[in-house]
Formats: structure tokens, sequence, C-alpha cells
């Protein structure tokens, strides 16, 4: 397995943060300090990676894997260094340094809300409780970029069916960590912080929405969610949300950070469709990282045999 791939391989061209918005919305509003503030942060200079480590020997063991549709797992020092959590930084380099010494020890997940059984479960409880299983799944950043990742995890109906849903449960909403001493991005105010997000009952209950503890045979580390994050990989990346501390069966849907953040350009399901453009540039195709040339992107991101039914009826443009 090749693994001389580094961050400047990726062109900055192919990438349209997701913050972008602000530097838009602000300037709209006339509120020039804060639009020099938000294009000051896209333009920070970029954290120093870390000095690089042995790769640890789970990750050699799985060169040479591939998804079901033949395509191979993207390079662990790119799974593990290119990220995008916005509690640490905008730098998707500069994650991982700012990241390497959050605590998740002690950590406890509760869930409540429209259940029979609530209960809140210490981190190591909850990692032994379901048999673990591997899954390969493509995630589709909402900027234009894609990997396949190599995760360890349970399914989340599993947890779900064990506190009971009452009738009145619809969604599930999920809710980062909110620690601002550890998590320096969690002072921005553009953000309503903690990270919020949501899906409905029966896509929480789809085979392939996974609660992940691990990544490329390890635990996961900071950068990808540790020590528990969900992973849907039909959707935009921005759904599967990292550090997670709570999680609450609710009768509506939840306002969630992105959609709270910029309306117009994130929605509630966020499933990856080629033919919904983003109101700011097509979604028609991405770069797998590692790839030189763009390749189409597909319906439901390559999933639509096990989610399509979901959405049977429903307005793809206008539930976007
Ligand atoms: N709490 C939290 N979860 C998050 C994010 C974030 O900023 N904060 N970023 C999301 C986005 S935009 C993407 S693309 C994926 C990236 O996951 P990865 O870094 O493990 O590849 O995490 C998602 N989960
Ligand atoms: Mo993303």
């Amino acid at each position: 397995m090749s693994t001389n791939w580094k961050p400047d391989k990726i062109r900055s061209s192919d990438i349209t943060p997701e913050a972008v918005y602000l530097n838009r919305r602000q300037f709209m509003k006339g509120a020039a300090v804060f639009a020099a503030g938000a294009v000051l942060a896209a333009c920070a200079p970029q954290i120093a990676p870390q000095a690089p480590t042995p790769l640890p020997a789970e990750v050699g063991a799985m060169a040479g894997q591939k998804d079901e549709l033949g395509d191979p797992l993207t390079v662990y020092a790119a799974v593990t260094g290119y990220n995008n959590y916005y509690e640490f930084t905008q730098s998707k380099e500069g994650v991982a340094g700012l990241a390497h010494d959050f605590k998740t020890r002690p950590w406890t997940v509760a869930v409540g809300g429209l259940v029979n059984k609530p209960h809140t479960y210490d981190i190591d409880e909850l990692i032994k409780r379901f048999p673990v299983q591997e899954r390969i799944y493509r995630l589709r950043c909402v900027e234009g970029w894609s990997m396949v990742i190599p995760w360890r995890g349970f399914p989340l109906k599993q947890l779900l069916a064990e506190v009971e849903p009452t009738n009145a449960a619809k969604y599930v909403r999920f809710q980062t960590i909110l620690d601002p001493q550890q998590m320096p991005g969690q002072s921005d105010p553009s953000f309503p912080w903690p990270y919020t997000e949501g899906l409905r009952m029966d896509e929480a209950q789809n085979d392939l929405t996974l609660l992940t503890t691990g990544v490329y045979g390890q635990d996961l580390l900071p950068q990808n969610g540790a020590p528990i994050r969900i992973v849907t990989p039909w959707k935009y990346g921005f759904k599967s949300v990292k550090a997670i501390v709570k999680i609450d069966l609710v009768a509506d849907q939840p306002s969630t950070l992105w959609p709270l953040t910029a309306p117009d350009e994130y929605g509630f399901y966020a499933n990856v469709n080629p033919n919904v453009p983003h109101p700011r540039w097509s979604q028609s195709t991405e770069r797998r990282i590692g790839d030189a040339d763009r390749r189409p992107t597909l319906l439901f991101n390559g999933y639509a045999d096990q989610v399509a039914s979901m959405y049977a009826g429903m307005d793809l443009h206008a539930n976007f």
C-alpha cells in the first residue's frame, strides 16, 4: 500500500470549504468586521503536520482491501491527516495535531428522550456491549472530495432497540461534546455549538448507520471523532457527527448545526445526489483523495439498493 500521500497532493481548487459561506453571508449583511475575520480565518497559515509516526501493524494488515465497488482504501495518512472537525480548526491538515491530546476518557454517552429505558453508558461499557463489525464505506464530503475508509463499529439500531423508543419518537438527535477548553473552534461564535446532527427514525435504524468506534483496525483517533461517532455513508460527511456525548429520541425534526448556520446551503437530509447541486457548486462529480481526476458522483453515494426505498415519493430537490 502506498504511504507517500501528502496533503499538498490535494489541489486547493478542488476544495470548496463549508465555511466559505461566512464571507458571502456576512458581506451581504454589511458586517465588514466579521467578514474580514472570516477571510483571515480561511487564510490562516496552516499548522505544521505532526512528525510521522510508524504505521500501526493493523494498518499494514489492511493493505489491498477494496470496497464492494472495487475501489481501494484511501491511504491511512489521508484518513487520519486530512479531516473536517471545526471544533479544532477549519484547516483540514491541522486537525490531527490540535486534536492529538483530546481526552476521550472518562466519557459517557447519555441516551434518552422518548424512550422507555433511558441509560447513560460509560464508553467502555458501550464499546463492549455489541459485537464489532468491520465496514468499508465511501465518505463523500459536500465539498466535493471523497475517501474509502475501513470503520469498525456496530449498527445504531442495536443500541436504539435496547433503550426502547416510544411510538412518539420520530427522529434521533446527536450531540458532540461541548468543551471549549479542549476545542478552540468552539470559541468561534459563528456556529451554534455544540455540533448537532439528526436522522429520521428509519434512517437511524437502517443497517448501514454505524455507531463507529474504530478506523483502520484500531480505536478511533481523536481527529476521526474518538471515542464514538456516527457514520451514514449515503449522506454527505457532515451528517457523520463526531465525539458524541448525547443521543436523544425526539418527536420533531431537530435543528442541526449546518442547516442552522446556512439554511440555503445545507439541508437536514443531505443525501448524496449528483442531480441536486449545492447552490455554489455542482455535485455531479467528486475527487477521490489520491486520484488525479474527478469521477462521477453516485446517487446515494452508491448505496441506493440499501436506502433508496426510504425516500420513495419524496421530492429530493425540496428535501435536500
Ligand atoms: N463534531 C463534528 N463532527 C463532524 C464534523 C465537525 O466539524 N464536527 N465535520 C463533518 C464533516 S464536514 C465531514 S466531511 C466528516 C469528516 O470525517 P473524517 O475527518 O473522519 O474523515 O466529519 C463530520 N463530522
Ligand atoms: Mo464535509
